[in-house]
């Protein structure tokens, strides 16, 4: 459903409005935890939710996002205001629209499976969309009993380890790395993203077994294109911690900033492109360029070339 656009002016006002509002006194502050349709679930202190309407042109509210709410006649609330952000997660849809997907994390989990099987493209969308947002970024790999397999683990070790990124191999099953994946957690407000059916919600529900949480069963898992999560959900973790599951939406593609230079999003050809002749390289063809030296060297990883190609052609031809 395409929303409408805005014109600068409406937006300029919307602001207004929203800037007054959180700072009179007369509003409580929330955190949104789901948003579904029209309603909004808001936790005014732990454990304390309640059902919300909103008042109209606020624009996108999402999970992790801070809000300003009234309590209208009716002991209905409506939601009035979103609070400053620190940062928002955005994907782009099979329309190509751009869609907020959670606001003020501080950790991206990327969860791959070793069924199905991982798309290092999609990986490297979202390692470009954490670095762009300047989050912190945490590679799973679920699923690790289902080894051997046609994936490889090792392999994404060798390319993303020496990144710098952390990996965490887990099970549901066996319980392995989950004593990782728990710590790891601690202390941050964590999405977790990654297509439909690699275990985000089984990995969530490992984490909270007093809540309910839809997870496939074993037949829909199989059936292509099946979507169990329908909306993300926010849950408070009993070691501390929040998490965000969300639903692997087939199409959906993590959104690329294109106003910023795309190499800045991969770690090693920002490193690398200190000592590109141009300092606006594009490392495309251009002489004297480190970071296809560093290709051709075997001192960057020729697949994550490959996929910045891809991610510059997309964003040329959008
Ligand atoms: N063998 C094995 N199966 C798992 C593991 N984790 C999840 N599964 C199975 O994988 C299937 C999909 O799990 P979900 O948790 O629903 O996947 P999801 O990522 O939340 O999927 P969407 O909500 O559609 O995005 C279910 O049948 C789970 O039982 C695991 O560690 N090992
Ligand atoms: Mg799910
Ligand atoms: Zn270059």
């Amino acid at each position: 459903m395409a929303k409408r656009r805005l014109s600068q002016q409406q937006k300029k006002r919307i602001e207004a409005a929203q800037s007054a509002y959180r700072h009179s006194d007369n509003h409580q502050q929330g955190l949104v935890v789901s948003h579904q349709g029209g309603r909004i679930l808001v936790e005014l202190e732990p454990g304390i939710l309640i059902d919300c309407k909103i008042k109209s042109n606020l624009g996108s509210i999402v999970c992790g996002d801070k809000v300003a709410i009234e309590a209208g006649t009716n002991e209905e609330h409506r939601v009035m205001a979103i609070l400053p952000r620190e940062n928002l997660l955005q994907r782009v849809d099979g329309f190509g629209q751009v869609r907020a997907v959670a606001a003020n994390i501080t950790q991206l989990l990327i969860c791959l499976a070793v069924s199905p099987e991982p798309n290092l493209f999609l990986l490297d969308q979202y390692l470009l969309s954490a670095e762009q947002q300047g989050i912190e970024a945490v590679i799973l790999i679920n699923k690790i009993d289902l080894l051997p397999s046609t994936t490889d683990p090792f392999e994404i070790y060798s390319i993303y380890q020496p990144l710098g990124y952390d990996i965490i191999c887990t099970s549901v099953e066996t319980d392995q790395g989950m004593t990782e994946f728990r710590q790891r957690l601690i202390g941050q407000l964590s999405v977790l993203s990654g297509v439909s059916g690699v275990g985000k919600s089984s990995l969530t529900s490992y984490l909270l077994p007093n809540e309910t949480i839809k997870i496939a069963n074993i037949s829909e898992a199989n059936e292509e294109g099946r979507h169990t999560t329908r909306t993300s959900r926010l849950y408070h973790l009993t070691g501390g911690g929040e998490l965000i599951d969300t639903p692997g939406v087939r199409g959906f593609s993590p959104f690329v900033d294109g106003a910023r230079p795309l190499a800045h999003g991969f770690r090693e050809m920002l490193e690398a492109s200190g000592g590109c002749r141009f300092h606006n390289c594009q490392h495309l063809d251009e002489p004297n360029c480190a970071v296809i030296d560093g290709v051709s060297k075997g001192k960057i990883t020729a697949s994550r070339y490959q996929n910045y190609l891809k991610m510059l052609s997309q964003e040329k031809s959008s």
